[in-house]
This record gives structure tokens, C-alpha cells and sequence, in this order.
């Protein structure tokens, strides 16, 4: 009986180690799936992709090697481990090389780079045993974990759990324009730090690099300036639809600059004159021509205040508001609106705009402006933004001034996607995301060539929109569109291929929590 019993457990150990070894072996032996680096779905395209079929493999002994010795290489370094610790659990670490980095490592690194890749290119090289990730500059590695943070995935080829891989290959990308930007309106609906702060960590993943702060509109105004305190006291006390508002004290402001320093985002702040001030204007009398403030404004129209360009303490007040907020700021632009100032004269619009150019030149700052300020002389280095008129792009770059491309049939992402959009409004277009990504901003307007343009940017302008989830709804899926458009070469966008990568993303803002337009116009992935 016992030896029975005895043969009877022996062979059932043999059927149990069978089993486990039919249910392990295999899954640890065999090839791993065919990962394809080019089928991956990275947005914005890179330039080339060359996919090599095996898989780099994160797991708890996979370390991050950074160039000794730089404290901006090392502080991308903790980037890249959070990003991937937070997505994978894993508590990968990260060390200054001091010798060759070996197996199982990922390699940032400047030396050795193409100085062709300029300052956000990067070249990323995955084998089995490495990753290499290198750029010329320390925002090109930032960029490149981007593309690694969106190829990374979990891996599906071994019963372990918690290992994740990287599909092997070689990019080499860099973008096609210099600007690719976002804009996001805090004076319509104030939106506070932390909001803000989201929108950067949203913007980096996709390659964004500026993001454009509208502060200041009829309905609020959004940053403390010292000199002028009753502009944010009585000016930022409320907004669209009469809530309590809210404003940045300058602190706060230089919190949201550094923020999106450490991402490689550039801020450029803009104060809208001389219309689209009656938040200024109702918080000093002075500025108004007939020397009485206007009340607070919470309605959704525009084009009827203007500050009073005959008076000399309008140009006192915009030198001291261009001084502060241009201290705080050490990215190149200041941003002056300009737009639809329909209670200017014209007359008084085109030296007023000539002034100012003058007061944003002498605290160092190229002046930005909505296409309008085309009709005043612009500067060499002046920016037009366009976004309605493609007569005044010709007269900006006809004065040697550059283009950034906003035309609001196209990248308003404030534009409902269709008529059944809760959100936003359709004064331009509706905009599906198809719409949203058709264009090209170099044969946008004829006559405005890729050489007179720096970029792209989508504007969203938040009237009806007034909490992050709203900004999301609009953002996604329009946003990683407009930033392929401005990263990606024209010959290399379609949609009927980049619909197939979009999709893929839809689980990227699921895991991101972020709230978005599942558009049947993309054949998302389940
Ligand atoms: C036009 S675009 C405006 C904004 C509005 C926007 C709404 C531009 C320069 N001016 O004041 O918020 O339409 O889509």
C-alpha cells in the first residue's frame, strides 16, 4: 500500500513538474513576440525608425547611467526613473557612469552625438542588452525619453510578472520646427497652479516645447504686478459667468516657469492690449480715456474695451507691466495680443503697437502678437501669430517678420468636434480630429512658406470651459496632432496611417486618467 501510495505521489510529481514545466519553459525559452519598434505608435512620428525584432528588457536590475559630472543630466536621470518607476512599479536607479555602462542599462548620454540634431533631436538605440539614449543637448535626451516613456511596454512574452520591454531599433529625430506650442486662456476661466502644471506634464509627453499663458482679458486679470496691485485685488476677482476668478502672485507664476523649465517647455506670458483690457480698465480709472472705470465684466463677447493710447500713463503702466512679468521670464518672447481691438481706431492702434514693441525690446524680449499688430511696423524679429487673416501674414513676413501658425479653422481646440460637442464654441469650425491634423502649416496660406514660419500653435480658449477635465476633453485627442504637425515632416503625416497610432493612445490617457473625446473618427484599441 505504501509503495503504491509512494509511486502514486512520485508520478503525480512528475504530471505537476510536467505541467509547470509545459507552463514555464516554454514561456522562458521562446522567442520573445516580435516586437516592432516601427509598428509602436510613437506620436510625433520621429523622422526615421529602423526596427531590429527583439526587445530590451526592464526589470528590478536595470539601472539609468547618466554622463558624470552634470547636474542637468543627472536631474533628467531622476526624470526618466520616475516616469518608468511610476508606470512599472519598479525601483530602477539611477548612477553617474563611471565606466562603460554594461548589460542592462540605459545610457544617457551628450558624447558622441550628432551635432546635426540640433537642440531637441536625439538619437535612441535599443539592443537586447542597452539602451542609448543620445542628443547634443540636454533637452534632446528630454525629448527622447518621451519616445521611450511611449514604446515601453508591458512585457507579454514571459509569465513573470512586473518585467516590461522595450522593442529594439534605432531613431533618429529631431523636430521640423522650433516652436510647437499650446495656449491656454487662465483669464476667461482662471485655472490655478496646479491645473496649469497638469497641461505642462500632458504638453512634455507629446514633444510640446512652449506653452503660452494668455493672462490677461476683458474678464480678468491673471498675475500680480507689484506696481499695480488693483489689477489682480479688483481685476482677478472674478470671470466668465461671474465665479470668484483668481490670479498667479508672481511667485506662483515663477513656480509654473520653472515647472515647465525642468520639462524643456519655454512660458510665454501675454498681456492682450490695447483691447481686451476691460479687466485693467476697471481696476484704474487713469487708463481709461474719460477717466471712469468700467465694472468688472463676466459676459462672453469681445471687442469693446480699449486702454487709452493718447495717455501717457498708459505707456508708464505697460512699461512697468512688461518689466515684471519679463523678469520672471527667461524664455525670449513677450506675447502683446493686439487682437480684435475693434474700440481702437487704426490710427491710434499702429503707434500704439509701435510703441510697445519698443517698451518689449528694451527688457530684452521678441515681441509675439496676434496676426492684427501686421498693420503696425513690425521689428525683424517680431512674431505674427496667425490665426484669421491671411492678408496680415503676407504684411508680417513682407516686413521680414516671422509667422507662428494658429489658423482657427484648424488648431483652435476650443472648436467643438462636432455639433453634439458639450463643450466649446464653432465660430471658426467644427473640428474633428481628422481636421485637426489634415493641414500643413507651410502651404497653409499661400505665400507663407516653411522658411517664414517658426511653428505651431493650438490655442484653447476656455469661455465654456471652466475645470481641467474640460481642458482635457478638448486637448485629447487634438493636442498630439498639432504637435506631430509641428515636429513631424509634411511627408511624413497621414492620416490613415496616424489614425492607427492614435488609437494606440487611447490607453495612454486611460492609464493617465485623462478625460477625452473617444472620437469615431479613430479606430481605438481595446
Ligand atoms: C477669438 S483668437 C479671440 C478670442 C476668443 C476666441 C474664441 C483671438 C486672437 N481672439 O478672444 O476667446 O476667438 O474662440
Amino acid at each position: 500500500m505504501n509503495v503504491l501510495i509512494h509511486k502514486l505521489m512520485k508520478n503525480l510529481r512528475i504530471i505537476v513538474l510536467t505541467i509547470a514545466a509545459v507552463m514555464i519553459i516554454p514561456a522562458s525559452c521562446k522567442p520573445k513576440e516580435p516586437t516592432d519598434l516601427a509598428m509602436s505608435g510613437i506620436i510625433p512620428r520621429p523622422v526615421t525608425v529602423t526596427a531590429t525584432g527583439e526587445a530590451f528588457t526592464l526589470n528590478s536590475r536595470t539601472t539609468v547611467f547618466v554622463d558624470a559630472g552634470s547636474d542637468e543630466i543627472l536631474k533628467i536621470g531622476y526624470y526618466l526613473v520616475d516616469q518608468l518607476n511610476s508606470s512599472t512599479g519598479l525601483e530602477i536607479a539611477v548612477q553617474e557612469a563611471q565606466e562603460e555602462p554594461g548589460k542592462g542599462s540605459i545610457l544617457l548620454t551628450l558624447s558622441g552625438a550628432d551635432h546635426n540634431l540640433g537642440e531637441e533631436g536625439y538619437v535612441l538605440t535599443v539592443t537586447r542588452q542597452q539602451v542609448n539614449l543620445s542628443a547634443a543637448k540636454p533637452a534632446g535626451l528630454f525629448r527622447g525619453i518621451q519616445t521611450i516613456r511611449q514604446i515601453m511596454e508591458k512585457d507579454t512574452s514571459s509569465e513573470k510578472t512586473g518585467s516590461f520591454v522595450i522593442p529594439s531599433g534605432t531613431i533618429t529625430d529631431h523636430p521640423e520646427y522650433s516652436y510647437r506650442g499650446m495656449m491656454l486662456d487662465v483669464s476667461r476661466h482662471f485655472f490655478g497652479v496646479e491645473d496649469v502644471k497638469k497641461v505642462i506634464e500632458y504638453l512634455s509627453l507629446y514633444k510640446i516645447n512652449t506653452l503660452h499663458l494668455h493672462l490677461s482679458d476683458d474678464q480678468g486679470w491673471r498675475i500680480e504686478i507689484k506696481t499695480w496691485p488693483n489689477l489682480t485685488a479688483h481685476g482677478g476677482s472674478t470671470q466668465v459667468g461671474g465665479g470668484e476668478g483668481g490670479f498667479y502672485t508672481q511667485e506662483q507664476y515663477s513656480d509654473i516657469v520653472k515647472f515647465a523649465a525642468d520639462r524643456y517647455i519655454t512660458i510665454v506670458p501675454e498681456i492682450d492690449m490695447p483691447g481686451h483690457t476691460n479687466a485693467a480698465l476697471a481696476s484704474y480709472p487713469e487708463l481709461n480715456c474719460d477717466g471712469k472705470a468700467p465694472e468688472l465684466y463676466t459676459g462672453t463677447e469681445v471687442g469693446f474695451s480699449s486702454l487709452c493710447t493718447k495717455k501717457e500713463i498708459t505707456y508708464k503702466f505697460i512699461d512697468d507691466v512688461v518689466r515684471e512679468i519679463s523678469a520672471l521670464t527667461p524664455g525670449p518672447f513677450f506675447h502683446v495680443g493686439g487682437d480684435e481691438s475693434h474700440a481702437t481706431k487704426v490710427e491710434d492702434y499702429i503707434p500704439f503697437i509701435n510703441r510697445v514693441q519698443d517698451i518689449v525690446e528694451k527688457y530684452g524680449k521678441q515681441v509675439i502678437g496676434w496676426d492684427e499688430i501686421a498693420l503696425a511696423s513690425l521689428k525683424p524679429n517680431s512674431v505674427a501669430q496667425c490665426w484669421a487673416s491671411e492678408e496680415n501674414a503676407l504684411k508680417a513676413i513682407a516686413q521680414g517678420a516671422k509667422i507662428l501658425m494658429s489658423p482657427a479653422k484648424k488648431a483652435y481646440i476650443d472648436m467643438q468636434y462636432d455639433k453634439s460637442t458639450p463643450l466649446g464654441l464653432h465660430w471658426a469650425a467644427y473640428i474633428e480630429v481628422d481636421d485637426s491634423y489634415n493641414w500643413d502649416p507651410a502651404t497653409y496660406i499661400p505665400g507663407v512658406t516653411k522658411e517664414n514660419i517658426i511653428g505651431v500653435e493650438a490655442p484653447m480658449w476656455t469661455e465654456t470651459l471652466t475645470k481641467l477635465d474640460d481642458i482635457e476633453y478638448m486637448m485629447f485627442p487634438r493636442l498630439p496632432g498639432i504637435a506631430e504637425i509641428g515636429w513631424t515632416p509634411a511627408s511624413l503625416r497621414n492620416w490613415d496611417e496616424y489614425k492607427f497610432r492614435l488609437a494606440k493612445h487611447g490607453k495612454i490617457f486611460e492609464a493617465m486618467d485623462i478625460n477625452y473625446y473617444r472620437s469615431p473618427r479613430v479606430p481605438w484599441e481595446e
